[in-house]
């Protein structure tokens, strides 16, 4: 039984994140989506926002269930008994990103971290420009699921208030 950790910040799940989870649960037995405190980002959406979207987009995968942590991952990583870290590459940008945090989580707990490429077809879809598209009044239907789409839109009407 392999247990699979997809953490990241979420905000808000992309088509490219989801991409992602699924290339992780043809991995592992169970696929936990740790959705995880980036100190050097401010969310949009809150994590119970984030962690409800989410679900909503993984209804249909067997296995795959949402979690929320404002801690250290190696320590989720640990109390959830993760064997292995899944995360997704866009391209070197991600890699040179993601190699001292695995490397890191490694150090702190002995979990392993394994990258999938991700669909070349999402490669340009990230949570940062979803927001910035959305921002300027562009679409971002075919970036993310409707639910995330609604709200986006709703949570950057509500700042702009
Ligand atoms: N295609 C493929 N992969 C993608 C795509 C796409 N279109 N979009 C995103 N991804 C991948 C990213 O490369 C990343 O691997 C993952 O999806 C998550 O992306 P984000 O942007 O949602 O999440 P991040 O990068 O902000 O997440 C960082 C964490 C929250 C995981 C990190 O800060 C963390 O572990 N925080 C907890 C505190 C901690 O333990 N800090 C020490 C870390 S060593």
């Amino acid at each position: 039984m392999v247990l699979a950790v997809c953490p990241g910040s979420f905000d808000p799940v992309t088509l490219g994140h989801l991409d992602v989870v699924r290339r992780a649960r043809r991995l592992a037995d169970e696929v936990v989506v740790l959705v995880a405190h980036n100190a050097a980002k401010r969310p949009l959406l809150d994590v119970a926002t984030r962690v409800a979207l989410i679900e909503d987009a993984v209804a249909d995968l067997p296995g795959v269930r949402v979690v929320s942590s404002d801690g250290l991952l190696a320590d989720e990583l640990r109390d959830l008994g993760a064997d292995v870290v899944v995360k997704g590459l866009r391209g070197g940008a991600d890699f040179d990103a993601e190699l001292p945090m695995a490397l890191m989580n490694r150090h702190l707990s002995g979990v392993e971290t394994a990258f999938v490429v991700g669909d070349p077809a999402l490669s340009h879809v990230a949570s940062s420009l979803v927001k910035d598209v959305a921002r300027h009044g562009g679409p971002i239907e075919d970036l993310v699921t409707p639910a995330v789409a609604a709200a986006v839109r709703a949570a950057l009407a509500d700042t702009a208030r």
